[in-house]
């Protein structure tokens, strides 16, 4: 394969900033790893057992994100980081502490747990969402301007939800999000969702998207990074789970959605795009997770930086090109 030229199908910002590492000569993936990963060691900061499953989002000239911290209680948590490359973090050692954005949110911001952020900028602020200890997990809204003060709204759904990954913008008006609908426990299921809301507080409109088929992906899957916005559709990396006799495995792949009508599937590449074969995706505290939160885009070159958790233990990076991600959709699914 050949790197795509100066053009690409995003559309969206340059980011000439993005981290990236070409893609070595004898490698012949679509999504190739990042020479030094991982990127984030499971004790970068003291109060931490593991870090993985983080957000990251281009901030002032470099980069800021959230990240999953399970600290030493083995208590989930997320914590606030920035980088000047996007490779090289430093992070908060204590946990982001939710102010209640109005008055009414003081009843629920009693932070039980949070894991699994997506981070945006949406119209004017960083959106995140994570999965939220409200009575068993559901999908937690808030939004930050600095990375230094976050503000909790609304949880969007009741419980149990997982995987609540925002659209980068309105869509026909409405703010747009996918979830992913489970139980309380190591959901053996789950399909994907398309919610809409106009003011990110009251969410509606619920539309089934796509579920777990075969293969990597018979037992569950869910989205990952903030659906990246092409001319062709949005692309949307995602999760699939299937189930061994050594438990779950979690791989990564892509599918394309229309850009009117989210719910529809154009494409949905059968193959996976990564799956656990690295050490550090298949050794850690939950073996076999490559698990997806955060994807850079470069809309001058079509380069991607993906973001996915290692093991349930530390953070790595991956790389692609778009136009070859979308090709590899298309000509490797069955819709
Ligand atoms: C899911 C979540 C993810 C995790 C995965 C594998 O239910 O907890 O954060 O990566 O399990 O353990």
């Amino acid at each position: 394969m050949t790197p795509t030229g100066s053009q690409s199908t995003i559309i969206g910002d340059a980011l000439p900033n993005i981290p990236w590492q070409d893609r070595p000569a004898n490698n012949h993936n679509v999504v190739w790893r990042y020479g030094k990963n991982p990127i984030i060691p499971h004790d970068l900061i003291p109060s931490s057992n593991s870090i993985f499953n983080s957000a990251v989002v281009p901030y002032e000239d470099g980069f800021a994100g959230v990240f999953r911290c399970d600290d030493k209680r083995r208590v989930m948590q997320l914590h606030s980081g920035k980088s000047p490359d996007g490779i090289n973090w430093t992070l908060q050692n204590e946990r982001i502490q939710w102010l209640p954005a109005d008055s009414q949110i003081e009843e629920i911001n009693e932070f039980q747990y949070g894991y699994d952020p997506r981070v945006r900028w949406i119209e004017d602020r960083y959106y995140v969402t994570w999965c939220n200890g409200y009575y068993g997990p559901t999908i937690g809204v808030g939004y930050t301007y600095d990375f230094e003060t976050f503000y909790q709204m609304e949880n969007a759904y009741l419980p149990f939800n997982r995987n609540g990954v925002l659209f980068p913008r309105k869509i026909n008006g409405k703010y747009a999000m996918l979830s992913r609908p489970s139980d309380n426990g190591h959901t053996p299921f789950g399909d994907i969702y398309y919610s809409e809301s106009p003011d990110l507080t009251h969410w509606g409109r619920h539309r089934y998207v796509m579920g777990s088929t075969s293969g990597w992906q018979a037992t569950k899957i869910g989205a990952g990074p903030i659906p990246i916005e092409t001319q062709e559709g949005w692309l949307l990396f995602y999760h699939g789970v299937l189930t061994s006799c050594n438990g779950f495995v979690y791989s990564f792949g892509a599918a394309l959605l229309d850009l009117e009508q989210p719910w529809k599937v154009l494409y949905r590449g059968e193959p996976y795009l990564l799956a656990p074969q690295a050490p550090y995706e298949r050794t850690g505290d939950v073996p076999n997770v490559a698990f997806p939160c955060a994807a850079l885009a470069d809309a001058a070159t079509g380069r991607l930086a993906i973001y996915y958790g290692g093991a349930d233990t530390v953070v790595c990076l991956a790389f692609a090109y778009v136009d070859e991600v979308l090709d590899f959709i298309k000509t490797n699914s069955k819709i």
